[in-house]
């Protein structure tokens, strides 16, 4: 039984936007009980829009972490900014972060544009205040509480979990009254099948350095289920014959590896023993084809769900 003096539930959803690298998925990853979102410090880690749900006595806060907003050279970088549009159109609130060790320049001038058409509220989110010396902040503070664009304007480090207390309290002020959609066991909506396709491009990011940049993509191409064994067939896409042999490294020994990696993460994440069946494949130009794109699309949400 609720007492009287208790606020109201509140429920509704949030979008994190901002460039590239700006802390976005580590934040999302900090709201919620597990891990969700995949994280690097390569720009274009995050390809889709993340559906993440914070379910406690307040009420239900939907996140959705989305792309960087950059300038888009592929296909596949048209699908990705198109991602972060429908997020910024859908949600209640719009958090947008800036690296606030990085200078403000033409990134962030466009991103003010971007948003600024939108009639939603927006919070401004300072990220990784704990790089930045105190002196310089307040003029960046200054800078963005002058575009009048903001209702708040939270300087954070979503890394060392500075301020976010802060962030989550003022989220669910501006969230509307109303019981959660969402059975407040979900974390998510996406199927397993494609977190644990993200999962291992994680450790394909963290094992390759600047020659691989964003040209990757896993696919799972079959799954079984054996007693507590699963078995998981995956292939890392590649764009060109160097980019495969970048992956699969001398004698094998990038591929095993990331494979060890990711193994063992899988096994973590699914409290189960896992084989992993790694292979890489050539795709040329996959990031302009559309075949590919719409499969890779296909596992990231669950039909009906989003
Ligand atoms: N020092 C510091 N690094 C951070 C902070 N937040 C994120 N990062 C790092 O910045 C990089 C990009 O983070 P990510 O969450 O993937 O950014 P996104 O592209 O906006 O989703 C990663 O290496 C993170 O560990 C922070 O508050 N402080
Ligand atoms: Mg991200």
């Amino acid at each position: 039984m609720k007492e009287s003096s208790e606020q109201p539930l509140r429920s509704g959803t949030v979008a994190f936007v901002g460039r590239p690298n700006a802390g976005k998925s580590t934040l999302m990853n900090r709201f919620l009980p597990e891990k969700l979102a995949i994280v690097s410090a390569k720009p274009q880690t995050t390809r889709n829009r993340l559906v993440g749900i914070l379910s406690e006595d307040r009420g239900q806060m939907v996140f959705y972490d989305t792309p960087g907003v950059h300038k888009p050279q592929h296909r596949m970088n048209r699908a990705m900014i198109k991602a972060a549009q429908e997020a910024l159109n859908e949600a209640d609130v719009i958090c947008l972060l800036v690296d606030a060790g990085q200078p403000f320049g033409g990134g962030d001038e466009f991103m003010l544009s971007w948003i600024g058409d939108s009639e939603t509220p927006k919070i401004l989110l300072l990220n990784k205040i704990d790089r930045v010396e105190k002196a310089k902040l307040l003029p960046r503070i200054a800078r963005y509480a002058d575009t009048g664009l903001f209702e708040e304007i939270i300087p954070i480090s979503a890394l060392k979990a500075d301020g976010t207390d802060i962030v989550l309290d003022t989220l669910w002020r501006y969230l509307p009254e109303g019981p959660g959609a969402y059975d407040p066991e979900l974390l998510t909506v996406h199927p397993e099948r494609f977190l644990v396709s993200e999962r291992i491009r994680e450790k394909v990011l963290a094992q390759t350095g600047d020659e691989l940049p964003f040209a990757t993509a896993v696919v799972i191409e079959g799954w079984e289920e054996k007693g507590d064994l699963v078995v998981i067939h995956a292939s890392i896409l590649a764009e060109r014959d160097g980019q495969k042999k970048i992956l699969v490294g001398t004698g094998g020994q990038r591929i095993k590896a990331i494979g060890a990696a990711a193994r063992s993460d899988l096994e973590a994440y699914l409290s189960c023993r896992v084989y992993l069946d790694l292979k890489v494949r050539v795709e040329r130009n996959w990031r302009e084809n559309r075949r590919i794109l719409t499969e890779l699309e296909r596992d990231v949400y669950s039909a009906g769900l989003t």
